[in-house]
């Protein structure tokens, strides 16, 4: 902090001096009776003059420099998702018409001021309004404006509206790691509410089971308070320890019990909720993200905490996850992982990729081995220290070969509610990092 506060003070300082030998430079000039700054000869104006057009050339440059290095998708393939094929296109529409506007506008800026710099015995004409050029700078802009709305408007309404298609799939988002939750045979999650999240149960997901087990724990708690309290009572009833600690055990016991009354009334007691809460019998949760090629998916966002952005970045798809709330998109992937892995710009990419992985590994006597690509899901909001740790794999695959993995995935990474394979151990130990 204070090393923060010299910084600032040193600039500050350096600044306010620069200042000062400005002016002693200025006073020193008109001493020696120097002309004025002001006053540019032609010969310094004419120099300005060509350095604009220097300044041009350098600039286009630059820009086809990087149109040609990096490319319209800046180095992240192929879309692999109807949608993310769509907003690409979407894109290039946009270059298309904004290239050509931006170098022939910016040829004009300095074109101009290096054709007509200052000179002396020059006057500028005066020419306040013409009809004809107004029209065209207010239509053409008009018509370029609406195309690129109509397709962005057609673009956006597909992948944000029409929530009941495809599979439903629930991306949870927490301080710091993913839980992916599928709906299951019949294509409905079961509804959740935080008052159930708990080591065993991670989003909160109301089953019979999990109403249950949150009423066991907070008996158990309650009656260890109680039995605590008891203990420490002598005959005539008085309690033997210091008060202050005494009303925060009586506190907690008052937060347990309310706790237990809200989860009665707003969810246990609920009507109708046996046929709400059954959806949830089929969900599976998992920690990674597979899906099928070519088919359509509905996403369902949470989070447990605090805003973060889940990104799918070779799917081109990015939203919000804010507390509270339910954010959706859809989505339908269009490459497998295998066939991405194929494309000749992966292939060359890579290469190079492991030829720099596998030289630092040389050189630290490490085993070489061969990276492959993979899709991924990626936060995309600084969320907290452990923000760079929410990054999960993401597979594209057939219809068996997903049906294969969700079968056996038995390798602690399923959660289900229902049954009694919940392993949550290793999510807890993502989460305390
Ligand atoms: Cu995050």
């Amino acid at each position: 902090m204070e090393g923060k506060f010299i910084i600032i003070i040193a600039v500050a300082l350096f600044f306010i001096a620069l200042v000062q030998l400005m002016k002693i430079y200025d006073l020193a000039a008109k001493v020696r009776g120097a002309k004025s700054q002001e006053k540019m000869t032609r010969g310094e104006n004419m120099l300005m003059a060509n350095l604009m057009l220097v300044f041009m050339v350098v600039f286009f440059g630059f820009i086809i420099w990087l149109i040609a290095k990096y490319g319209a998708n800046a180095g992240l393939y192929k879309a692999a998702s109807e949608h993310g094929q769509e907003l690409d296109d979407l894109l290039m529409i946009n270059w298309y018409i904004i290239l050509p506007v931006f170098f022939i506008t910016n040829s004009l800026l300095f074109i101009f001021s290096w054709k007509y710099y200052h000179r002396e015995e020059r006057k500028a004409l005066y020419y306040p309004h013409n009809n004809k050029l107004e029209l065209i700078w207010t239509v053409l802009p008009a018509i370029a404006l609406a195309i690129i709305i109509v397709f962005g408007i057609r673009t956006w309404n597909g992948i944000m509206y029409n929530k009941e298609e495809g599979q439903v799939i629930e991306v949870y988002a927490y301080q710091f790691g993913w839980l992916v939750r599928y709906a299951g045979a019949d294509n409905e999650l079961g509804e959740a509410n935080y008052k159930l999240v708990s080591s065993t149960n991670p989003l909160g997901v109301i089953t019979d089971q999990s109403i249950q087990d949150t009423y066991n724990e907070i008996d158990t708690k309650v009656s260890g308070i109680d039995s605590e309290l008891k203990e420490n009572r002598n005959s005539n009833g008085d309690l033997l320890m210091p008060k202050s600690k005494a009303d925060k055990k009586l506190d907690e016991l008052e937060r347990l019990k309310r706790r237990k009354y809200r989860i009665e009334a707003a969810i246990d007691k609920r009507e109708a909720n046996k046929t709400a809460y059954a959806s949830s019998d089929d969900d599976i949760v998992v920690q990674e993200l597979h899906l099928v090629k070519g088919q359509p998916y509905t996403f369902i966002f949470r989070s447990k905490d605090v805003i973060h952005c889940p990104w799918l970045p070779h799917f081109r798809a990015q939203i919000n996850s804010v507390p509270g709330m339910e954010t959706s998109f859809k989505l339908t992937p269009t490459i497998t992982t295998e066939e991405m892995r194929n494309m000749p710009e992966v292939q060359e990419h890579y290469k190079n990729i492991n030829e720099i992985h596998n030289e630092r590994k040389r050189r630290i006597g490490e085993e070489e081995e061969k990276v492959l690509f993979d899709y991924v899901l990626l936060c995309n909001k600084i969320c907290g220290a452990g923000h760079s740790n929410m990054q999960i794999k993401v597979v594209v695959e057939t219809q068996e070969e997903f049906e294969n993995w969700i079968e056996n995935n038995g390798d602690k990474k399923r959660l289900t509610f229902s049954g009694q394979e919940v392993n949550w151990s290793e999510t807890k130990e993502q989460a305390s990092l």
